[in-house]
């Protein structure tokens, strides 16, 4: 049997499962292109704890779509949307944590 009935069949359905697997990420880039970034120095963070307690923490805020902690830079990254700076802020400061200004 030649492969040129299957073959063609077969890189269908390659290219389906190639779109189904593009789409499945193309919201999801574009919800990180549409919602908000905000990044908070927090001088505390050291370790995987507070690395676990802030995150926690913030994700419980309305609106947090993910919370991203950076050990070595001090740096908590949120994104979400719509975001509640101060809430934000207060559940870092529920955490144990103090926001640099
Ligand atoms: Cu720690």
């Amino acid at each position: 049997m030649t492969s040129c009935a299957g073959a063609p069949g077969l890189q269908v359905v390659g290219r389906g499962e190639a779109v189904a697997s593009a789409l499945t990420r193309i919201p999801h880039r574009g919800i990180i292109l549409r919602v908000h970034t905000l990044t908070y120095k927090v001088p505390g963070v050291s370790c995987a704890h507070c690395q676990s307690a802030i995150t926690a923490e913030v994700s419980e805020v309305a609106g947090v779509a993910s919370v991203a902690v950076d050990l070595d830079r001090k740096l908590v990254t949120v994104t979400g949307d719509p975001l509640d700076e101060a809430a934000i802020v207060a559940a870092i400061d529920e955490a144990g944590y103090d926001v640099e200004a």
